[in-house]
């Protein structure tokens, strides 16, 4: 072999390790522009399964004290945890304008139709890190959806079914968003479901955090709770825990403006135009 081919092959060898090392520079960048490290691990139960969520819960005792309650009023006295399963595409026949999945192809439900004074508890702690922040406003954002569908048997309100969702700064113990309510409870907009059944519609929360936020840990907390007295259901789905937007809810009503094809603008228009026509004839005559 000549030099002259040899150092055709060392060049050779040089542009094609060139190339390689341009190909792993630029998956590299690719990495760093993706926010891989997002808050919250299967926050939108795309696994098909509870992968980095911890479930317990237990049965029902009823609501300490009086109302108004919140999350100091929950007991649960420890067990087996309550049912969980993940959803896919269904209808659900006690909530018929709840479509599901919420967010991607799998949303989770907490508790079931089934009495038993059963609970189930779901809750994940993660940290805030720079990947949270929206750069619409420079903070970190934590999102998701949640919507309770319940039984209203018309118990005592400390014996109803009730859902409960938080989000906790560890840092202070802090609660930066929560909210409860029992099935039936007087000021919530309930939608009827089938029967007895009380529903919402999802609800999308965006809970903004300070700044300071960052590197610490938050704890997230969805509890669905049947009636205490054993005999009535109620369950909540959750979805797109994360700091991403929680894109609106697939076939829900959006109010937008009203279409000109809608029959009623359709009528009003042939009307004006009748009205022009009549004016433009009588002018003419
Ligand atoms: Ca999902």
């Amino acid at each position: 072999m000549s030099t002259h081919l040899h150092a055709r092959k060392r060049a050779a060898g040089i542009r094609s390790r060139r190339r390689l090392g341009m190909i792993v520079l630029s998956a590299a960048l690719t990495l760093a522009a993706t926010p891989a490290l997002a808050i919250f691990s299967n926050g939108g139960f795309e696994q098909n399964d509870f992968s980095g969520w911890t479930l317990s819960g237990g049965t029902n005792p009823g609501l300490l004290g009086s109302e108004p309650f919140n999350s100091a009023s929950i007991q649960i006295i420890p067990g087996s945890a309550g049912p969980a399963t993940i959803v896919g595409q269904i209808a659900d026949p006690l909530a018929p304008t709840i479509v599901l999945p919420r967010v991607g192809q799998h949303t989770a439900k907490l508790n079931d139709e089934g009495g038993g004074a059963l609970v189930t508890r779901l809750v994940q702690t993660d940290t805030v890190s720079n990947a949270d922040i929206d750069s619409s406003d420079g903070l970190p954002h934590i999102r998701f959806a949640f919507a309770p569908v319940m039984d209203d048997p018309a118990h005592a309100p400390n014996e109803q079914p009730y859902f409960y969702v938080s989000v906790k700064n560890l840092a202070d113990n802090s609660i930066l968003f929560e909210q409860f309510a029992y099935s039936g409870q007087p000021g919530v907009n309930y939608l009827n479901g089938a029967g007895s059944w009380k529903y919402l519609e999802f609800q999308n929360v965006d809970v903004v955090l300070p700044l300071s936020a960052i590197g610490q840990q938050i704890e997230l907390t969805a509890i669905a709770a049947d009636c205490s007295l054993g005999g009535h259901g109620g369950y909540v789905y959750v979805d797109g825990f994360g700091s991403a937007n929680v894109p609106p809810p697939a076939g829900a009503p959006v109010i937008t403006e009203v279409p000109v094809n809608q029959p009623a603008i359709l009528a009003l228009l042939a009307l004006l135009l009748g009205v022009a026509a009549w004016r433009g004839n009588r002018a003419r005559a």
